[in-house]
C-alpha cells in the first residue's frame, strides 16, 4: 500500500515535470527496498503516458514533454547504479549495438532499454539518438555484434528500422546480426512485415527477447 502510495506520487513528479521531486521519490524507493525497475515501470513511466495523451489532445506542449523527460531521466539516472548492481552477471552473453533511429531523437526508451541489457550481461554499444542507417551498418561491423537494437517512437520514423534491415543487407551484414525492434508506433506485426527477428514491448522484455535471440 505505501509503494502504491508512492508509486502514484512519482507518477504526478512526472507528470508535473519536477526533476527534483523525481529524484527525492528515487531514493526514497531505494531507502525502502523497492525495485528500481518496479519504480520506473509502475511509478515513474506511467506519468510519460499521461503527458503524451495530454499532448496529443492539445492540452500540453513540447516544453511539458521536455520537462517530463528531465524528470523521468532524473529518476532513471538515480536508480541507475541500483539496476546495474542487481542485475550484475559475470560472463559477457554477446555485443550489442542499439540507437534510435534517423530523424528521432527519443532517447529515454531507448537509453533504458540499454542499460538494462547491460546489466543482464550484455556489452552494449549506445549510439544514442537520430541515428542513420549507415551509422548503425558501421557500428555493427565494428563491434562484430551480434545484435542491433532500433528504437523509434514517432509512426514516422518507423520507417527508418526497416532502411536499417535493408542497409545490413547491402552490406552483407544481415545474416550475421539478430535484429531487435521497439518503440511505441512499432509492434510485433511490423516487426515481422520488415523482417526483424524481434520486437519487445518493455526493457524487461527486450532482455528475454535479446537473451533467446542469441541463443538462437
Ligand atoms: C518525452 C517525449 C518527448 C521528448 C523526448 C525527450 C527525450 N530526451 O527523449 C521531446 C519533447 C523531445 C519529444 C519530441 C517530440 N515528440 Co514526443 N513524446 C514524448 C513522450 C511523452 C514520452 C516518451 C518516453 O520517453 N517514454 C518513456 C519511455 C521509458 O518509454 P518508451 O520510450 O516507450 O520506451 C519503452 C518501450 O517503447 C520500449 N522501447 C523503446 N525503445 C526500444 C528499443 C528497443 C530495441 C526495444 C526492444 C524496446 C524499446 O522499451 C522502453 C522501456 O520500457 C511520448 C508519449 C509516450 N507515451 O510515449 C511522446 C510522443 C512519442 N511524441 C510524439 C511527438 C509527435 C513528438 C514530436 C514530433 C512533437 C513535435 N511536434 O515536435 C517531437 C519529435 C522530435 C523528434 N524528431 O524525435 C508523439 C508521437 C506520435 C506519433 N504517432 O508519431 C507521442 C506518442 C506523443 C503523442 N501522444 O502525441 N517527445
Amino acid at each position: 500500500m505505501a509503494n502504491e502510495r508512492l508509486f502514484e506520487e512519482m507518477t504526478n513528479a512526472v507528470i508535473a515535470g519536477l526533476p527534483d521531486k523525481a529524484l527525492e521519490l528515487a531514493d526514497e524507493a531505494l531507502r525502502a527496498g523497492i525495485d528500481p525497475l518496479a519504480a520506473i515501470e509502475r511509478g515513474f513511466k506511467p506519468g510519460m503516458d499521461v503527458v503524451g495523451e495530454g499532448f496529443a489532445k492539445g492540452e500540453l506542449f513540447i516544453p511539458d514533454l521536455m520537462m517530463s523527460g528531465e524528470a523521468m531521466k532524473a529518476a532513471i539516472t538515480a536508480l541507475e547504479p541500483e539496476l546495474m548492481k542487481r542485475k550484475k552477471q559475470r560472463q559477457v552473453l554477446g555485443k550489442v549495438v542499439i540507437g534510435t533511429v534517423r530523424g528521432d531523437i527519443h532517447e529515454i526508451g531507448k537509453t533504458l532499454v540499454g542499460t538494462m541489457l547491460a546489466a543482464n550481461g550484455f556489452e552494449v554499444h549506445d549510439l544514442g539518438v537520430d541515428v542513420s542507417p549507415q551509422q548503425f551498418v558501421g557500428a555493427v561491423h565494428e563491434v562484430d555484434a551480434g545484435v542491433v537494437g532500433l528504437s523509434a517512437l514517432l509512426t514516422t520514423t518507423v520507417l527508418y528500422q526497416e532502411a536499417v534491415i535493408l542497409s545490413l543487407k547491402e552490406a552483407g551484414l544481415r545474416e550475421q546480426v539478430k535484429v531487435i525492434i521497439g518503440g511505441v508506433p512499432a509492434g510485433p506485426e511490423w516487426a515481422e512485415e520488415i523482417g526483424a527477428d524481434g520486437y519487445a514491448e518493455n526493457a524487461t522484455e527486450a532482455v528475454e527477447v535479446v537473451k533467446r535471440l542469441v541463443r538462437a
